[in-house]
């Protein structure tokens, strides 16, 4: 089964997914690595996503390859530039910043990376990537060169979503970027939630089981987690919980 059609299955059935984020400089702890994807399986998380908006180490490919070897669930790449590419994962979200007005980033790094992810044979999910305000800059939001959509304008999140879903892109993946202090609103959800019936990715700043199953029930699918795991991997099993409910 491709990845995409596990998440319009699980979506389809009601279930929620949890995806763990491995954070290809944090993955250089050959260590922390181990645990974290053992843990991951262990507690049944859904997928496992490999990337970062800003890479300093030089060994992405080394990176994805241990995760491969080491995890029962699907490797999904979530790239921060096209040189985020590996034949060891089993599938690319291909992202279009469309909150935001890069064309770099909505066509020029698409075109970068298309020859590369077909020689590859990696599955791309077109995706819809908002970048929305979690509190206080963060790297994805320095590094794109974007403005966030404001947390309080859900029907700026929700316009985007579904002129994302019109143009026929597959998911919608919101974001406050990684570490924020705010994750996305349950209010700007359950707004996106009405207007288009893709696939919901969440992430940024989740860091509890309560607001994991808040922001569930407001409508997302899958939610994305790398800051609280990096902290301590012991906690992928509760949020693992709250998340499968
Ligand atoms: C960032 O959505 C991810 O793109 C995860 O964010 O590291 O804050 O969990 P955190």
């Amino acid at each position: 089964m491709s990845v995409l059609a596990l998440l319009e299955a699980a979506k389809a059935e009601g279930r929620k997914l949890l995806a763990v984020l491995i954070d290809p400089d944090f993955g250089q702890d050959e260590a922390l690595l181990e645990r974290t994807v053992q843990n991951a399986c262990m507690a049944k998380a859904d997928l496992i996503f490999v990337g970062g908006s800003l890479l300093t180490s030089t060994s992405f490919n080394h990176c994805v390859q241990r995760v491969q070897e080491l995890s029962d669930r699907p490797v999904v790449l979530f790239p921060g530039s096209p040189a985020q590419l590996s034949g060891h994962a089993d599938a690319v979200l291909f992202l279009s910043l469309i909150s935001g007005r890069n064309p770099e980033l909505l066509i020029g790094h698409h075109v970068a990376a298309a020859p590369t992810i077909k020689a590859l044979g990696l599955e791309a999910i077109p995706t819809g990537y908002l970048l929305v305000d979690g509190g206080k800059p963060t790297t994805v939001s320095y590094v794109s060169q974007t403005v966030p959509i404001p947390q309080d304008k859900p029907g700026i999140a929700a316009a985007t979503a579904l002129a994302g879903e019109l143009l026929g892109l597959r998911t919608i993946y919101m974001d406050t970027g990684s570490g924020a202090q705010r994750t996305v609103s349950q209010e700007m959800i359950a707004a996106v939630r009405a207007n288009v019936s893709l696939p919901i990715i969440v992430g940024g700043g989740i860091r509890d089981a309560a607001t994991a199953r808040a922001l569930c029930q407001a409508g997302a699918d899958v939610l994305v987690v790398g800051t609280a795991f990096e902290e301590d991997p012991e906690h992928i099993f509760a949020m693992s919980g709250a998340v499968h409910g």
